[in-house]
């Protein structure tokens, strides 16, 4: 046994990373688009307006705006995503590409902001409907299935700006209105959904995943509860609308080791796994887990479901588990031993000397991707589908528009690999690998150009100055190479 007939090979992208055009027909402000360009080491900041008129821009993993706060775009700041990679006016060249590749799916997530501009506009922007109709209708000229995130890191602004977005339930039937458009819109052309992106992230990054613009623990839980229920609706519509949709969740997922055989490095380590499985547990089996009722207990947050609200949850349960996996991260139960070491959503890890990483400090751990798929096959028995895995690095266009990437073969390759374990050995029922960033795009946690995953060059440097030409990286004919023999040939 080997990948199944039909695996979905492909790769990820998000609107406000890739798109542009930020403001173009009719399009809103998105949470995204407040974000700052940032650097490996100045983190990206969410800008705002204090009720005294004063701007300010906070760091993104540290927000905590005061009430009344306005945010948007402000002079003297530079937004990544107004340009981004010009996927608004490159998509037919680019798509094109994907297609030469042999792509069987593209993740790609919606612009809720270029649909309903405000979230809670009364009717859709049509011209917003009429680009995705064109991008859906030209993946599947060739043949790809598209794979839709509803809301991959971004919200209508002006929700946040209205009511703090997800921390009340009035986001819920905005993103409802949104969702059913969607459904009823793209009936028979679109077949694969995703819900909110990371939604774990919430916990971390509540502004970046959902525009929240609060970082309390009782903020946390309401914005949660509120995503959680949204997600269970929108499974319920889109199953309502078209019972052939097969809809996921998607969580930030990776592998943590105890740093010692310390039962106290094994609790903390298992510990960090607690938050994406939480989110899973709802939206797999459809109710809070006692763990989390208890949590909420032990820490005085008000927390309740109406019998309305488990039935909604208990209806909209997902049929497969998305994920994101870049990396792992070694943990301690001791608290005088202080790591620092970064991942995709992890900080304060524990330095690995078994392990390389990636120019951001990213540990390389095939291996560890196969223990997380053990992990959630073994908890919830639901397919799983890696949406987002890849190596973020700086790649050199050469003249004569080639760029030799050999890192990024192997990074592939060796998940590939961890992959075909999880099929063939642990028996894991896999729907396809979509790799993140298939072209250049601008980096969620550093708004950077340079820190590139694609095998599409995008000629853009970080202050947003090139041609925005598209060159084939080597990895391009190597996973052409991949997917024409189905996973056979990795050479
Ligand atoms: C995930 C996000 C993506 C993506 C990726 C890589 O958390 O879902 O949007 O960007 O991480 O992270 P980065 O862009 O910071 O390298």
């Amino acid at each position: 046994m080997s990948f199944p007939e039909g695996f979905l090979w492909g790769g990820a992208i998000a609107a406000n990373q890739i798109e542009g055009a930020y403001n173009e027909d009719g399009k809103g402000l998105s949470s995204a688009d407040c974000m700052t360009r940032g650097t490996n080491t100045c983190p990206r900041q969410i800008t705002y307006m204090t009720k005294d008129g004063q701007v300010h821009a906070d760091m993104f993993v540290r927000l905590q705006a005061p009430e009344g706060a306005v945010f948007g775009q402000f002079e003297g700041y530079d937004y990544p995503s107004r340009k981004a990679s010009d996927f608004y006016h490159d998509y037919k060249e680019d798509i094109a590409m994907l297609a030469e590749m042999g792509f069987r799916t593209l993740r790609l997530s919606l612009s809720w902001s270029r649909i309903y501009p405000n979230g809670d506009d009364e009717k859709p922007n049509e011209k917003g409907i009429a680009f995705y109709d064109a991008v859906i209708d030209e993946l599947l000229k060739y043949h790809i299935e598209p794979l839709v995130t509803l809301s991959h890191y971004e919200t209508p602004v002006a929700l946040t700006n209205k009511w703090g977005s997800w921390l009340d339930e009035r986001n819920i039937p905005c993103f409802e209105k949104y969702v059913r458009t969607l459904a009823e819109h793209f009936k028979g052309r679109i077949h694969y959904w995703l819900t909110f992106n990371e939604i774990n992230t919430s916990q971390l990054i509540p502004f970046m995943e959902g525009g929240v613009p609060l970082n309390t623990p009782q903020a946390k839980a309401d914005s949660a509860k509120h995503q959680l229920i949204a997600s269970a609706k929108a499974v319920k519509i889109l199953h309502e609308v078209d019972p052939s949709n097969k809809v996921g969740n998607m969580i930030a997922y990776g592998c943590w080791y105890p740093n010692t055989p310390s039962p106290a490095d094994m609790l903390a380590a298992r510990a960090r796994g607690d938050v994406p499985h939480f989110f899973c547990d709802v939206q797999v089996r459809g109710y809070y887990p006692e763990s989390k009722l208890i949590e909420y207990r032990n820490n005085g947050i008000r927390f309740s479901l109406t019998e309305e609200e488990k039935q909604i949850l208990k209806e909209g349960t997902v049929d497969f588990i998305g994920f994101s996996y870049y990396s792992s991260t070694t943990v301690s139960g001791d608290p005088k031993v202080i790591g620092n070491e970064r991942g995709n959503m992890s900080y304060n890890g524990i330095a690995n000397p078994y392990l390389k990483k990636s120019e951001w400090g990213w540990t390389i751990d095939p291996d560890g991707l196969r223990i997380a798929m053990q992990e959630l096959w073994a908890r919830y028995q639901k397919p799983l589908f890696p949406v987002e895995n890849g190596l973020g690095a700086k790649d050199v266009l050469e003249t004569g528009g080639s760029v030799h990437d050999p890192y990024r073969v192997e990074y592939i390759r060796q998940h590939i690999l961890a992959i075909k374990d999880a099929v063939e050995i642990d028996g894991i029922d896999v729907m396809g690998y979509a790799t993140w960033g298939c072209i250049d795009l601008i980096s969620v946690s550093t708004g950077e150009m340079a820190k590139r995953y694609g095998f599409i060059y995008v000629d853009a440097d970080d202050e947003g100055n090139g041609t925005y030409r598209r060159c084939r990286k080597d990895s391009f004919a190597w996973f052409k190479k991949v997917i024409e023999t189905n996973g056979e040939d990795l050479s």
